[in-house]
């Protein structure tokens, strides 16, 4: 069965951690796709539930807590609202958007929980875990890190490796270390209740990777493959934690479900929350075959909308199971991964402060740059260019002329088509096969080409008037015009239509413009949606310039809110301890660089000649790469001069040059602070 067959669906994004706002990158991961699908959907008169909400449990909360010294209520409570109230002014278009510490949530997940127990699909085991003595607590998820035994990177989380994407276990890591306090932690036995993944390894090769070959993406396919190949593991779907969802379960005091356990059912919660309040059955949305379900999400959870969860649901018995997981990778920023601690992100709340009326340029931006199979970057000037040479440009432009040209020889009323030209045939081949390609794209989850798909109607329509001229021609056939500009307004009104997925608050101003109805999205590629003596509204912009103080703005607040590289810097360890006489072994002075050469043979060398005060010496310093010798003469510089003298490239150096280097390798000079003489001694 297609993704297209169904009676129902039931759309989830996923559920964003409560612990700080949101960022681009989350657009583009899995809130854009989602709502882009979903209005696509809804267009087609499809019964659609679109779920989401805050994630509200696990280590991800209760370490921002942490941080700030409050408590895990006032964390979930401030980004709850936060990211609901940023989602609501963006516009995504979700039924319900829910919290997974809200009542009903609980229940849902531990009546969950306790219908696997009972089913015996749990196995109870005691082992030795890790544990902070420091801080009495045992450490599982985000509460340790060490080194990921796949790929080496030195900050993976106990449960996954951002870098990779691999999905760990404390014990996989190799050096592991307290998030709280960075101690090596120590072994402690402890009791929880594991899902065999592992039994469910030949189900899962069934369904997922014979059933959903050439269906799901390949980078979701991809990670799913190299998982079940490498073979799973029981997972303990409980934890030693104080904040989170009860195990229903007796002695069970300080132990709580998993998150990824509880996380998932939320869809699940959300949905009763939303049926409750609508008169709807939310069984049907979960339970019925003839629902399709859909995942929205980033590559960082693929393992667990695609395993675990899965697993979890097919060891309950009565749900249904995704029917497609359409996975991003991650968007880039300026050329740099985006960084929530290095405040390297656009967070949308800014944006909307910022760029009032405007969500569908980042839309748009967003939309054109999806790393859909591959990680992606945006940048402001590309966002610029996407507005002004397109949406501007293109879609913009070729609006307006056409309302304000019917506005001026029609007092805005739609004109009688006539006979048609071949060059009008065209047009309304190209209008009527455009639709059928962009749902092609949509269906396949591909947005970058659905929406450029959406654009070469726009494209077509400006090359029709570029060519039919109507401007020139009013002065010599204005019966002419009429067809022409009839068949024009019937290409704002295709493009209402298909805009409604992309950017659905500029379809609704032009919607209001041509003061039409909305339409169904199988009215697109038809011709006569605007009937004749149809009377149209006021035309205004749909889109305005962006110009390019309002990006150098963007730039220098993105820069200079960045913590700088010398905050994030990896210091170098100090040194062993010395005594005072070591110290003063070192004789250094203050020198001036009185000649600067570039050495041809080499890359790094400058020969610079200083005058110590003492005598003028030459001293060749590994600075060539980072300055020239014209930028060296005349500096004032620390020197050490009793160095023992040193051939290079068959020059004596008789001394060193000290510099101090950023975590980023650039140098800087150690100078004093004010002109100093020659020859005075540093110490
Ligand atoms: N809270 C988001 C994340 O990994 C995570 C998703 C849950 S979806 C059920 O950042
Ligand atoms: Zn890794």
């Amino acid at each position: 069965m297609s993704d297209q067959s169904f009676k129902r669906y039931t759309i989830t994004a996923a559920l964003p951690y409560a612990n700080g706002p949101l960022h681009i990158g989350h657009l583009a991961g899995a809130y854009l796709p989602a709502d882009i699908y979903v209005r696509y959907l809804r267009l087609q008169k499809k019964d659609v539930v679109f779920v989401c909400g805050s994630d509200e449990h696990g280590a991800a909360i209760t370490l921002r807590a942490k941080k700030e010294g409050v408590s895990p209520r006032e964390i979930v409570d401030r980004y709850h609202n936060q990211i609901q109230d940023t989602f609501q002014r963006f516009g995504m278009a979700f039924d319900i958007y829910h919290r997974t510490s809200s009542p009903l949530h609980h229940e849902t997940s531990s009546q969950f929980f306790k219908t696997l127990y009972d089913k015996g699909q749990f196995e109870e085991q005691v082992s030795e875990q890790y544990y902070d003595q420091e801080y009495d607590q045992f450490l599982a998820d985000r509460y340790i890190y060490g080194t990921c035994p796949n790929c080496g990177y030195e900050e993976a989380y106990g449960d996954q490796c951002e870098k990779c994407g691999t999905s760990l276990s404390p014990s996989d890591l190799i050096n592991p270390k307290s998030t709280l306090s960075g101690n090596t932690p120590i072994l402690r036995e402890t009791r929880h209740w594991y899902l065999p993944l592992n039994k469910f390894q030949p189900w899962l090769e069934e369904w997922l990777l014979k059933g959903k070959k050439g269906k799901w993406k390949t980078n979701v396919y991809g990670q799913c493959s190299s998982w079940l190949k490498a073979g799973l593991q029981p997972r303990a779907m409980t934890r030693d934690l104080d904040w989170g969802v009860d195990v229903p379960l007796p002695d069970t005091e300080g132990k709580k479900l998993y998150v990824w356990m509880d996380a998932p059912i939320g869809y699940i919660s959300a949905t009763r929350q939303w049926a409750e309040e609508n008169g709807k059955d939310w069984k049907t949305y979960w339970q019925a075959s003839d629902t399709a379900l859909i995942h929205f999400i980033g590559k960082d959870n693929i393992v667990f909308h695609c395993i675990i969860f899965p697993s979890i649901l097919k060891a309950h018995g009565a749900y249904i199971l995704p029917e497609n997981v359409p996975a991003n990778e991650f968007l880039n920023l300026e050329g740099k991964k985006i960084s929530t601690s290095r405040n390297w992100a656009i967070w949308v709340h800014e944006y909307l402060d910022d760029f009032p009326g405007k969500e569908d340029i980042l839309r748009y931006a967003l939309c054109a740059n999806m790393p859909e199979t591959k990680d992606n970057d945006f940048s402001w000037k590309d966002f610029q260019m996407k507005n002004n040479s397109e949406l501007v440009a293109i879609l913009g432009n070729f609006v307006n002329r056409t309302l304000v040209l019917t506005q001026k020889y029609y007092d805005k009323v739609a004109p009688k088509r006539g006979q048609l030209q071949p060059i009008d045939q065209e047009l309304i081949k190209e209008l009527a096969e455009i639709p059928g390609r962009v749902s092609a794209s949509l269906d396949a989850y591909r947005f970058r080409e659905a929406q450029a798909g959406m654009m070469d109607l726009a494209r077509a329509g400006n090359k029709y008037l570029a060519d039919t001229e109507p401007w020139k021609m009013i002065k010599t056939d204005p019966e002419r015009v009429k067809t022409i500009m009839n068949l024009a307004l019937q290409v704002t009104a295709n493009l209402a239509i298909l805009m409604v997925p992309f950017l659905p608050h500029s379809s609704g101003k032009l919607y209001s413009m041509l003061q039409l109805d909305k339409l169904d999205w199988d009215k697109a590629g038809d011709h006569s949606l605007i009937a004749e003596g149809h009377t149209i509204g006021t035309p205004e912009l749909l889109f305005t310039k962006v110009e390019d103080e309002t990006i150098e703005a963007q730039l220098n607040k993105l820069m200079n809110n960045a913590e700088t590289p010398q905050a994030q810097a990896q210091v170098t360890p100090a040194k062993e301890e010395i005594v005072f006489d070591d110290f003063m072994k070192m004789d250094i002075r203050v020198g001036t660089v009185i000649e600067a050469e570039k050495l041809k043979k080499s890359k790094k060398l400058l020969k610079l000649t200083i005058d110590t005060g003492i005598d003028k010496r030459t001293v060749l310093s590994g600075i060539a790469e980072h300055f020239t010798a014209e930028e060296v003469t005349g500096k004032q510089v620390c020197v050490l001069i009793n160095l023992a003298p040193r051939k290079m490239m068959g020059i004596e150096s008789q001394g060193m040059v000290l510099m101090a280097e950023d975590a980023d390798g650039s140098l800087r000079f150690i100078s004093p602070g004010e002109a100093t003489a020659n020859g005075a001694m540093v110490s």
